[in-house]
């Protein structure tokens, strides 16, 4: 492959789009050499063919707010690859999100859900509804329009939708309740269902717990261990919850959360369960905001519109959204002498601060290896719905330790380099790459 051509060709056919380019270019220049040396992946075009998604649904959404005022927003669902599995990936209802926004999480999922060795393809979905003070009335009835559209293009064997950011538990609800009411069908067309009506214990907790067993495996690769390192994250909601959750549990020492407002910091440590629970709490409320955090524990401080990257620390984990570390916060961490970076939002890291970390040697995991136990997890929910059956909470968080335990090990397999550094960006890339590419092969030219 062309690595210059390709990502030329990328801008040309994206225009407008720079997540998915961002996310296309980490991928080629990391798999680049690994295809030249595999002639079969060119003869069958097979990385021109993963460029483009398989489909782009996009549609309108309206409904009515508590004012008895018509709204209207965007939805989409990006279907971008299904050769190992059907199309699996989250929701993501936030302003911010484009096109673009799901094109690039969609192709970044593709990837994750192959590294998980769970038989699933990759989408992702959501819309720029801001769930920021709406009632639940109105969270209810645009989640009951985005479904009664969205219903058309998935099912348990095609495309099976899950959370993301502003998608939890009640909107799953909401969206499983409206398509049992239009198909009449109770089956596991999403995961992240409550669990009495066919969700997984662990799920809600797992892109945290799976994020802090495959820190584990960066630490072990390094004879390290976790004890009573100080630790800072960005980010109060789901994942940063399950994150802090684990590394409580572990005995790491958590000193700092953020929100879009600023950050917490705590020396006494956030890991009391009052603490995490609160944590859950304030996310509940979908206001958007980490400062009541210090107005509820006399330990905790508020530093307004700063962001958490500044505080000093040993491992430091994203937590929030794409891009929100960067090439200075990637250089303040290291003048801290930071030793492992783990994204566990999507692309957390800028393409300057990857290159940051790398180049000081810091050890640093890409998103879609170290928080693809979320996704595992609903894989797990997947098989139980289909067997119609539920497995214990220690048989579920064995499986996703086992299944983490395997990415870190294919990570080191692909992306150990020459002086022993573990390019896990690498690492991750051809992995997932290669489940993919010879599942196209073998299925001939469909997509
Ligand atoms: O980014 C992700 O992997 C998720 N939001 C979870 C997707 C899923 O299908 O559980």
């Amino acid at each position: 492959m062309d690595l210059q051509k390709l990502i030329k060709q990328t801008e040309e056919r994206n225009p407008g789009q720079p997540l998915y380019n961002q996310a296309v270019r980490e991928v080629l220049e990391t798999i680049c050499d690994f295809v030249n040396e595999h002639p079969k992946y060119d003869h069958y075009k097979i990385v021109e063919r993963l460029l483009e998604p398989e489909r782009i649904v996009k549609f309108k959404v309206t409904w009515v707010d508590d004012k008895g005022e018509i709204q209207v927003n965007r939805g989409y669902r990006v279907q971008h690859n299904m050769a190992i599995g059907p199309y699996k990936g989250g929701l993501r209802f936030h302003p911010t999100v484009t096109e673009d926004t799901m094109k690039f999480l969609a192709f970044e999922q593709t990837f994750k859900n192959s590294l998980t060795t769970l038989p699933m393809g990759g989408g992702k979905g959501g819309s720029d509804f801001d769930p920021k003070g709406k009632s639940e009335g109105e969270v209810m009835r645009f989640c009951q329009s985005f479904m009664t559209e969205l219903q058309k293009y998935i099912g348990p064997d095609t495309d099976v939708p899950a959370g993301d950011i502003g998608v939890g538990g009640r909107e799953i609800g909401f969206m499983y309740g409206q398509y049992k009411r239009l198909r009449g069908e109770h089956v596991g067309v999403l995961t992240g269902k409550g669990l009495e009506w066919g969700g997984s214990l662990i799920r809600p907790e797992a892109t945290g717990f799976g994020a802090v067993y495959f820190l584990e495996g960066m630490l072990a690769a390094k004879k390290d261990t976790l004890k009573g390192k100080r630790c800072i994250i960005s980010g109060f909601g789901n994942v940063a919850w399950g994150t802090a959750l684990k590394l409580a549990e572990l005995g790491a020492n958590l000193v700092a959360i953020s929100g879009p407002d600023g950050y917490i910091i705590d020396e006494e440590g956030i890991s009391t369960p009052e603490k995490i629970a609160y944590m859950d709490e304030l996310n509940a409320t979908r206001n958007n905001v980490v400062a009541p955090f210090a107005e509820k524990f006399a330990s905790a401080k508020f530093i307004p519109g700063k962001k958490v990257w500044e505080v000093p620390c040993e491992i430091a984990m994203t937590c929030a959204i794409q891009n929100e570390l960067n090439g200075d916060d990637a250089k303040a961490l290291i003048a801290n002498n930071v030793k492992y970076v783990v994204e566990v939002s999507n692309m957390g890291c800028t393409a300057e601060a990857v290159a940051e970390l790398q180049k000081a040697g810091i050890s640093f995991a890409p998103g879609k290896a170290a928080n693809a136990g979320g996704v595992a997890t609903s894989g797990l929910e997947m098989t139980q719905n289909a067997a119609h059956l539920g497995w214990t909470a220690a048989e579920v968080d064995a499986k996703l330790h086992g299944i983490m335990n395997s990415i870190h090990d294919n990570c080191v397999k692909y992306g150990t380099e020459a002086n022993g550094y573990i390019n896990y960006v690498k690492g991750a890339n051809i992995a997932g790459f290669i489940k993919v590419a010879d599942a196209m092969i073998a299925q001939g030219i469909a997509y």
